[in-house]
């Protein structure tokens, strides 16, 4: 196979002609191509079959040690412009990220295959999609990408008929972290990555292009790129709303995007769009619609279970790729809290022994297909997107933040966006644990000066009087002893019905100076057995903890300068006032 574009033609020879592959393949998606890749990585030991009776077409891939998550202080978003960049990102100028990243990839595929992965993001015939193509020496990177896009042939087709392609170059090097880079050229639509194959760092078409490259894009074109999930909560009476909510990295989006509602609400129903990105579009009509650049999931795998996530746990009993997860001793995947079987092999491929961590990496992961989630929704394909009716935005903050809140207005939910902090996770390298902001979840991945993104964000309120409405929510408040004070999980659909009907009108709240929360019996949740006092600290706000915040907040905000939207200074001075009075 081969090309009509010249210029792909062109780029895929130049960079042969600088990495000096033994092979050149071009991917065309088919399910022969997958079983020849996964062949081939059972032959050379980089894949390990896993047990066939009780988990068919499962692999386990062990990564390096050292290249299980994201590298942020390794990401650089690369332009002449430094202050379009913002201080948000790692930045680097254009000439001296391509001397560097130039340098790394001479004569780097010796010996190896270059595979050329055209891609879609998004469904095939979407105009909101966007087409790229990879290039890479990882067979691992071409079937993730196999699950988690829209690769090969009838990508390629798009790409030969639109002329326009993201350039995503990759190489995992010699996993050496001194020589590993994730290179961001959004001016010209390119990436470059070297010395990592771990999925964020590697599969180019999530993190890198639909949400670092795609942001810069949005906001030339007005739509946005986000850090979300997208699902349909559909009512006994047979109406679905759809939800957009965006939570740093595993902070519980895949869960909550495959809920399974209680028993007391066996009439509702969940339906997944997307578990990590949205691309929301205006529509002619002024309704902002969403669809998912992504066709699967990688998802977090330690914490799955049949109570914590059954859509999800019965999902990863086929079809799907491991990476760093433990092993049983008749080779089924194991992993903390999967609530069955015992670990014998951990994810450095050594005999399990408690003393020497975790069987899985806490960062471990799952690759699969979308399709295979018995709550995919049948809309999730559809090329014109879904309305959406709420935008929800929340963090993983042991204090503080309320169970739910909602924003006054547009601009006073992007505040609360651009408020949004939560505690570290293993999904990317550095301590865990330690509060820091991440402004709509998306410290990692907006591809330019956040001051820049607000202001995109606050100019929607002027394109339409029929935005979505917003909201705020925390699933991880703790008292003292550490014990979570919300039940969490198929329970969020109570929250979920509360977001809904404040967005119908329906139901009251009492306003604070932080936004509208539940009113006293507000909320569904007669049979859980919260005590009262509980309930009272989950549905309303402690003044001087705010204030602090608040000030802090302002003191982020201060930090980007001149750049700063008017309005969002506005809107914080309005809710310091409010907490004042
Ligand atoms: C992810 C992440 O993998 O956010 O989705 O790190
Ligand atoms: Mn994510």
């Amino acid at each position: 196979m081969t090309t009509k574009n010249q210029e792909l033609a062109a780029w895929v020879s130049d960079v042969a002609a600088l990495t000096q592959p033994d092979r050149l393949v071009w991917c065309d998606g088919s399910e022969a191509e997958y079983q020849q890749i996964v062949d081939l990585m059972l032959g050379d030991g980089s894949l390990s079959p896993l047990n066939s009776e009780t988990h068919p077409n499962c692999y386990l891939h062990l990564s390096d040690p050292q290249d299980v998550a994201r590298v942020e202080h390794l990401t650089f978003i690369c332009s002449d412009d430094k202050a379009a960049v913002g201080d948000n990102n790692n930045w680097m100028p254009v000439a001296d990220a391509k001397q560097k990243m130039n340098d790394l990839y001479a004569g780097c595929m010796r010996g190896r295959t270059m595979y050329v992965i055209p891609y879609c993001m998004g469904p095939i015939d979407s105009p909101y999609s966007r087409c790229g193509v990879e290039l890479t020496d990882s067979p691992y990177v071409v079937i993730n990408m196999k699950l988690m896009t829209r690769m090969g042939a009838r990508a390629l087709t798009r790409i030969e008929k639109e002329g326009k392609f993201v350039k995503g170059l990759h190489s995992t090097g010699e996993l050496d972290p001194e020589r590993r880079f994730i290179m961001h050229f959004p001016e010209e639509l390119s990436i470059m990555s070297y010395g990592s194959g771990y999925g964020g760092n590697a599969l180019l078409g999530k993190k890198c292009h639909a949400l670092r490259i795609a942001s810069w894009q949005a906001r030339q074109e007005g739509w946005l790129a986000e850090h979300m999930l997208i699902l349909g909560l559909e009512s006994p009476e047979g109406e679905t709303h759809y939800i957009a909510a965006a939570f740093p990295s595993a902070c519980g989006k895949t869960n909550l995007a495959m809920l399974i509602p209680p028993e007391k609400f066996k009439d509702w129903k969940v339906w997944t769009l997307g578990d990590d990105i949205a691309w929301l579009h205006m529509d002619t009509e002024g309704q902002l619609r969403a669809i998912n650049p992504e066709a699967g999931y990688f998802g977090v795998v330690p914490g799955t279970n049949a109570k914590t996530n059954r859509n999800a746990y019965d999902m990863i009993q086929q079809d799907t790729i491991f990476t760093n997860v433990g092993k049983t001793a008749d080779d089924q995947p194991w992993w903390e809290d999967k609530k069955h079987g015992e670990p014998s092999v951990d994810w450095k491929g050594n005999s399990y022994a408690a003393a020497n961590g975790p069987a899985a990496h806490p960062n471990s992961r799952f690759t699969v297909s979308a399709t295979g989630n018995k709550a995919y929704s049948s809309l999730a394909e559809a090329p014109e997107g879904v309305p959406i009716s709420a935008i929800v935005f929340g963090g993983r903050r042991r204090e503080l933040a309320p169970l739910v809140y909602q924003a006054k207005s547009w601009e006073h939910g992007v505040l609360i966006g651009a408020g949004v902090a939560s505690e570290t996770t293993a999904a990317a390298t550095g301590e865990v644990g330690l509060v820091r902001r991440d402004p709509m979840a998306m410290k990692p991945f907006c591809g330019y000066n956040f001051a820049d993104y607000w202001s995109h964000w606050l100019s929607f309120a002027g394109r339409t009087d029929t935005l979505p409405k917003i909201f705020h929510v925390n699933w991880f408040r703790q008292n003292e002893d550490g014990d979570f004070l919300w039940p969490g999980f198929g329970e969020n659909l109570r929250v979920l019905q509360w977001i809904i009907q404040r967005c119908k009108g329906e139901v009251g709240a009492k306003e604070t100076a932080i936004g509208y929360l539940p009113n006293e019996h507000g909320l569904d949740i007669a049979d859980l057995n919260i005590e009262p006092a509980v309930w009272e600290s989950l549905t309303s706000i402690n003044d001087d903890q705010w204030r602090q915040e608040m000030t802090e907040f302002g003191s982020y905000l201060d930090s980007f300068g001149d750049r700063l939207p008017p309005e969002l200074r506005k809107q914080h001075q309005q809710v310091l006032s409010a907490l004042a009075s």
